[in-house]
């Protein structure tokens, strides 16, 4: 079964959304298979954020990812690493659809362009990568 990596990004968890999340994933069907809450470390962060090394917002990133605790989860279903993205929105809070984690939960942009909640695998080679990470054997 397809499996992708999700995390609660810090704002998530600070702003008490973490049941409402992941009850849009459970109500869509898919499996909840592993789930940690804890302060990420910077080695887990820049591991994560490989691509993005170099960018003008990876350093605020990874500063704002390491500001609280963070929800990490495996979750699992047909379709799972596309569909969540679905479920997730456009990265921009400020521009995702309404109906979106994103879109009716997100309210940052503009200066805390982080904090957009919710972060999931975009394909199945990051899903493997990405749960190695937060979820070592
Ligand atoms: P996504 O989280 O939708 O997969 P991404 O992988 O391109 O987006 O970027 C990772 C995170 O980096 C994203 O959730 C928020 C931040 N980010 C992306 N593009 C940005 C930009 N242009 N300015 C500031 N932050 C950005
Ligand atoms: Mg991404």
């Amino acid at each position: 079964m397809e499996r992708t990596l999700i995390l609660i990004k810090p704002d998530g968890v600070e702003r008490g959304l973490v049941g409402q999340i992941l009850a849009r994933i459970e109500a869509k069907g898919y499996a909840i298979d592993a789930l940690s809450l804890r302060t990420a470390t910077a080695e887990e962060l820049s591991a994560h954020y490989a691509e993005h090394e170099g960018k003008p917002f990876y350093q605020p990133l990874v500063d704002f990812m390491s500001e609280g605790p963070i929800v990490s989860i495996i979750a699992s279903g047909q379709g799972v690493i596309p569909g969540f993205r679905s479920l997730a929105g456009a990265t921009d809070p400020t521009a995702a659809a309404p109906g979106t984690i994103r879109g009716d939960l997100g309210r940052d942009w503009g200066e805390k362009v982080q904090k957009n909640l919710v972060h999931g695998s975009d394909s199945v080679e990051s899903a493997e990568r990405e749960i190695g990470i937060w979820f070592p054997a």
